[in-house]
């Protein structure tokens, strides 16, 4: 089990140009969640969803890991098998600055889901001309994303690795969605000490032994300096 769990939200890729969710000019200001981001919409409108999600796929090909991504990257060059990354971002921005043990409890931009044979494949363009799946030729692809209502990926290997950390460090997060939002509670059920570096004080800070506030780019190489 990893010493180190650290979960990451919008916040930490707001440097690298990508639009959080409830900042101001947010993801979410444009769309009413339940219309873009629930099994619901999608039935609905399939081709708005496939817009949404096709748009970010596509800027994701003009904006780059920053410094905070980067200093977690260099700290699992450390620890090893002891840092685990979990993430609510579906960017590629972990893995592009050299991290590799990433969960995305969220899904990815990057992937496609067949929902007719189940199986996902790595994705890099439009869906919305709703393309056949590679492996059973349906077309039925969906972004590989997890919206509201369904369960979040590899909720026991996070539920196992929060519950066996030491430390628990929270990054870029309002801390408004759940099961994610309730990680730090079982952190800290498990006697992990718990840090929170985000820019300004979120729902959750009251449930940290410790919160700085500031830009990741800045409070994540320093926090890494320190371990
Ligand atoms: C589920 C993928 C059952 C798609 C996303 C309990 C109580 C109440 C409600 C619920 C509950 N349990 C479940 C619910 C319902 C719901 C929920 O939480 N609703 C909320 C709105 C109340 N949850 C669900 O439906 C989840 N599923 O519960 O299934 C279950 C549960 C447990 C176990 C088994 C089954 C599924 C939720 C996932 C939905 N999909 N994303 C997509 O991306 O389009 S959620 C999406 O929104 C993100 O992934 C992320 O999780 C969330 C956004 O939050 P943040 O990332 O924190 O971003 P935000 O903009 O809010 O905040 C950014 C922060 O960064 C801010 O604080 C800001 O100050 C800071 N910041 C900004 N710039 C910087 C910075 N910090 C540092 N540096 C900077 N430069």
């Amino acid at each position: 089990m990893p010493r180190v769990v650290v979960l990451t939200g919008a916040g930490i890729s707001a440097e690298s140009g990508i639009p959080t969710f409830r900042d101001a000019d947010g993801l979410w200001e444009g769309h009413r969640v339940e219309e873009v981001a629930t099994p619901e919409g999608f039935d609905r409108q399939p081709e708005l969803v496939h817009w949404f999600y096709d748009a970010r796929r596509a800027a994701l090909r003009a904006v780059e890991p920053n410094a905070a991504h980067h200093a977690l990257a260099d700290l699992e060059q450390r620890l090893g098998d002891d840092l685990l990354v979990v993430t609510q971002n579906i960017d590629d921005l972990h893995e592009r600055a050299g991290s590799t043990r990433v969960l995305h409890m969220h899904g990815e931009l990057l992937s496609a889901l067949c929902r007719a044979c189940e199986r996902r494949t790595r994705w890099h363009d439009d869906l919305v001309d709703q393309p056949p799946c590679p492996h059973c030729g349906v077309c039925e692809l969906r972004p590989d994303v997890v919206w509201f209502g369904e369960i979040p990926y590899e909720m026991d290997r996070i539920q196992d690795a929060v519950a066996g950390a030491e430390l628990f460090v929270s990054v870029g997060t309002s801390g408004a969605v759940y099961p994610a939002a309730g990680l730090v509670q079982l952190a800290r059920a498990y006697g992990a000490r718990t840090l929170e570096l985000n820019l300004v004080p979120s729902v959750g800070t009251p449930m940290f032994h410790e919160a700085r506030h500031g830009p990741a780019g800045v409070l994540v190489p320093e926090w890494v300096a320190e371990i």
